[in-house]
């Protein structure tokens, strides 16, 4: 069992996930006919003439996505109505016949370039338009579509591939060819991480309402995530069950007791992908989530071992709505607020903890009585240990105080001590003493604990 575990503390990322995880924050785009049509879901019979972006402003776009303190955009290229955002020559079902006449993803992946962002985009395999749906030509239609997109915008970042799978015009539902999609972006982008619910690269958290699991594990059983590479053994418990249930939506995945049962694990991590809005595609009627909302889908995610991956619909004008536009600055404001100023202090290890329970101590330079976060982050690159750990306040007279208790570490683990929204926090309260030393207390790991920064904000 235990060369289970230390092989487990073994199972690295690529390159390209390692960027991938400091991407963070990047914002998802949902536009075409629905827009138009104030649906959801298009049955690929809607006209291309109702695509009609007047005032399509794609700068306008990055401006807001980057003053929310994203970092990326990924344009719905295709979804499940097959139309086209870019004049596709293998469909007419695209924008070269619709008014605008424009290349969507073009400006868009120029207005990337022009703000410094990265830019991916999304394909829907689902396609309810393409006559070659459900048969085996409609793989080669795709890899076609796929290779556009590769090959005539640029450095791509992200390739989102939706694994929803319907059926087509003539009533048949595709086996998708996914090994050979993965293929083609390894040969035209070779940087580029691959999302889909089961890997190779990233993997669905499994909602769409910006939940993010107790204990994100990157480290998780090849049963659920079958498309990646898979770098360990079987677990003990391996022949004596089967992992074979797991889904996107179990509660635990990649902890200790699970992966035991496990043919190998692989290291994929999850992406927690939400809307600014209930919907996905624009809706006059629907308004932004609150700051506060956004603002814990944030810390869930990007400070939870995931990357965020935050909807914004552009309405019909082309434009983003003046209200997500407002709460995205918001948004931008906050995260400034609360992370740009770090308390400075020093980080030492105890003695005597032991490679898998280490203890730090953090001494401030000045005694603080308002420590609102506790950062902390491994040497992801060497593999994700720690399972669970703790955090405590030390006082001048020894006492301790219990601050905090969490799970899994892994790239990002912010934790709150104080909620900026609370009327109240139990840190600022004037009968407690001011704090000069926390110690973060390591207690489980799998195997010696690689810890990169612990930083107070
Ligand atoms: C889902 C789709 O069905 C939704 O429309 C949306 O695109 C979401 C991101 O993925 O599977």
């Amino acid at each position: 069992m235990i060369d289970f575990l230390r092989e487990a503390a073994q199972v690295k990322p690529s390159r390209n996930q390692l960027n991938w995880f400091d991407m963070e924050f990047y914002a998802f785009v949902h536009f075409g006919p629905n827009t138009y049509t104030d649906r959801e879901w298009g049955d690929g019979t809607e006209d291309e003439k109702i695509f009609n972006p007047e005032k399509l402003d794609c700068d306008q776009w990055v401006e807001a996505i980057k003053a929310a303190g994203m970092k990326g955009m990924v344009l719905t290229a295709k979804h499940h109505d097959g139309f086209c955002l870019w004049p596709s020559q293998y469909t007419e079902h695209s924008v070269k016949n619709s008014p605008c006449r424009k290349d969507i993803v073009k400006e868009a992946a120029l207005a990337c370039r022009r703000g410094g962002i990265k830019f991916g985009f999304y394909l829907s395999p689902w396609d309810r338009n393409s006559k070659y749906y459900g048969t085996p030509a409609y793989n080669d239609y795709f890899c076609n579509q796929l290779t556009e997109l590769l090959t005539q915008y640029g450095d791509i970042f992200y390739v989102w591939f939706d694994n929803a799978c319907g059926e087509g015009p003539n009533g048949k539902k595709q086996v998708y060819d996914f090994p050979r999609y993965f293929d083609l972006i390894h040969k035209y982008q070779p940087e580029a991480v691959i999302f889909n619910d089961f890997g190779p690269d990233i993997r669905w958290c499994g909602n769409e309402a910006g939940t993010a699991r107790h204990a994100e594990w990157a480290v998780v059983p090849s049963e659920l995530c079958h498309y990646s590479k898979v770098q360990t053994g079987p677990g003990p418990l391996a022949q004596e069950g089967s992992l074979a249930y797991l889904y996107n939506t179990e509660k635990e995945l990649g902890t200790m007791a699970n992966i035991l049962y496990s043919k190998g694990l692989v290291f994929t991590p999850s992406e927690i992908d939400t809307s600014i809005r209930p919907g996905w595609f624009w809706h006059q009627k629907e308004e932004p989530h609150s700051l506060k909302r956004l603002f814990d889908i944030y810390l869930s995610s990007a400070g939870g071992n995931a990357c965020l991956n935050l909807n914004i619909p552009p309405n019909k004008e082309g434009l983003f709505d003046e209200r997500d536009v407002k709460r995205l600055k918001e948004l931008g404001t906050l995260l400034k607020q609360e992370f740009s100023k770090e308390i400075p202090a020093s980080v030492n290890k105890e003695e005597g903890g032991g490679p898998t329970q280490p203890v730090y101590r953090i001494t401030t330079e000045k005694p603080q009585k308002n420590i609102r976060y506790v950062v902390l982050q491994e040497d992801i690159a060497q593999g994700q240990r720690v399972e669970s750990f703790r955090i405590l306040a030390e006082f001048a007279s020894g006492s301790q105080y219990p601050l905090y208790q969490g799970t899994c570490i892994g790239h990002k683990k912010i934790c709150q001590l104080q909620d900026p929204f609370a009327q109240q926090n139990p840190l600022t309260d004037d009968s407690l003493p001011e704090i000069s030393t926390i110690k973060v207390q390591v207690t489980a790991a799998r195997g010696e604990v690689l810890m990169k920064e612990i930083r107070l904000f």
